[in-house]
């Protein structure tokens, strides 16, 4: 929603802000559990399994463990190539739909121990964890409900066996920056379907994991963005009515979770889950398929810049590495990260910010609890010292006091006098607008709908290249 209007529009737009380090709080605020998962933005899903051999995206359950036999086998690899992408973590399918478990667990004879990889000694979340540990990075585990292997899915035992597999996860290899629960369930081996016990499971990790979040489809932490492609809705809210909806098949629809409820009751991010590939699994003939790191770079803007977190799914191949094809544009993606946002020209051009006596520093201090709240004029408004070339601005909400701007604008002023407009609705974590190229001598952001008092924790002001900004 771009246009141009007049240059009168300014007069309305005296400006002073003050400077406010401890707003009330307003409507559901994120536990500290969710505050901690929302500055991570960006990490790494891996897919691996009897899948990454019988070349299936949904194995039936019934495959033979000896297929489960990576020749070079090295979670150090992943988490160079994860660490160097910039990624904050690696989350695994310890158990994908056929029941296949990455670890030797007690619980399943379907398992690592059972095939012949390692003689039946190695251990992939072991592996995993430490090499996450080693590089800095976190770890997290996904571990599918739906079981098309173990002999008790269907019964009221499974719940225990499930349980206990997710004990047994936690105690060994945690602990994790998050546990995810797939929504995606069929039949069992024996035709029928699970009746899960949820709210012991849900019990059970807040008693061994308080500090892991938990996503599903509806949270209890965090939410699916409603689609597979890592795209969060343009309005965003990170809250969510769940009351008479359920996992799987009774999940809100599609719509909602991408949105989020403008009056949600529960405080629910979504996160953006997507594959690098066609498949979630690798396929050798998907090497050619491989996003390029322009399309990632448009994945980052429309998700981690629509306020949700980017899970990118990476999937290593039968060697048990991830391919040249898959770190080549990992690495482009980083490098486009880096030099679109690298200089904040607020900084660089030395940028007066109007700010009315408040602390203007708290909005470029690289801290998103420090903020700014805005007085009945709801505008900040920034000169440059010089006319600059900017495309794109990144705004970001002190969401720790919770989300509440609805709609804002941002009103440049251009070297000839006439203003550009760019509107936008949430921000909540982290807006990021794209636009085409303006130059600017002033700019103006105006809050036009607010739940509360605006409060705007940090802004960068970006020249990124041409291409790369976001077309409709
Ligand atoms: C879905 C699953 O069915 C896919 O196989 C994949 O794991 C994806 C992340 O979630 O529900
Ligand atoms: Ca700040």
């Amino acid at each position: 929603m771009l246009k141009v209007i007049s240059p009168l529009i300014f007069f309305i737009a005296s400006i002073s802000l003050k400077a406010q380090s401890s707003a009330v709080p307003y409507g559901p605020l994120p536990t500290p559990r969710q505050l901690a998962w929302e500055g991570k933005e960006f990490y790494l899903f891996t897919h691996f399994g009897p899948n990454t051999f019988t070349d299936l995206e949904w194995g039936k359950g019934t495959e033979k463990e000896a297929v489960f036999n990576p020749t070079h086998l090295d979670c150090r690899q992943w988490c160079r190539i994860a660490k160097a992408a910039g990624a904050k973590g690696i989350i695994i399918t310890a158990k994908h739909h056929d029941g296949f478990c990455l670890w030797p667990t007690k619980y399943s004879t379907h398992t690592v121990a059972q095939s012949v990889w390692k003689n039946g000694k190695g251990d992939v979340l072991k592996e995993l964890s430490d090499a996450c540990r080693e590089y800095g990075l976190e770890f997290g585990v996904y571990l599918s409900p739906w079981d098309r292997n173990h002999p008790k899915y269907g019964t009221a035992e499974y719940n225990e066996v499930f349980i206990n597999m997710m004990k047994e996860v936690v105690a060994r290899y945690g602990p994790l920056f998050e546990f995810w629960w797939d929504g995606a369930n069929g039949e069992g081996p024996n035709g029928k379907k699970q009746m899960y016990a949820w709210h012991r499971f849900e019990r059970t990790m807040r008693t061994i994991a308080p500090n892991t979040p938990i996503f599903s489809d509806i949270g209890p932490d965090i939410r699916w963005v409603g689609n597979e492609n890592g795209i969060a809705g343009a309005t965003n809210w990170d809250l969510l009515d769940t009351a008479g909806f359920s996992r799987g098949e009774g999940a809100p629809p599609t719509d909602t979770l991408n949105k989020g409820n403008v009056n949600g009751r529960l405080w629910l991010p979504a996160e953006c889950d997507v594959s690098i590939r066609p498949g979630w699994f690798y396929h050798q003939s998907e090497d050619t398929a491989v996003k390029t790191p322009q399309q990632l770079f448009n994945l980052y803007l429309k998700s981690v810049g629509r306020g949700a977190n980017l899970l990118l799914n990476v999937p290593p191949d039968r060697r048990g590495l991830f391919t040249g094809f898959d770190s080549t544009a990992l690495m482009g993606f980083k490098r486009l990260r880096d030099e679109a946002f690298h200089v904040n020209l607020l900084e660089q051009q030395r940028a007066t910010i109007t700010a009315g006596g408040g602390n203007v520093r708290n909005l470029s201090d690289g801290n998103d609890r420090t903020y700014i709240a805005f007085t009945q004029e709801n505008a900040i408004s920034i000169h440059f010292a010089q006319t600059t070339d900017l495309n794109c601005i990144l705004l970001q909400e002190p969401i720790q006091v919770g989300q509440r701007i609805k709609a804002f604008r941002v009103l440049i002023t251009k070297e000839d006098g006439s203003v550009f407009e760019a509107t936008a609705t949430t921000i909540g974590h982290k807006r990021i607008l794209t636009f085409p190229i303006q130059h600017a001598r002033s700019m103006q952001i105006m809050v036009t709908d607010s739940k509360a008092k605006p409060l705007i924790s940090e802004i960068g002001i970006y020249h990124i290249t041409e291409n790369l900004i976001e077309h409709e």
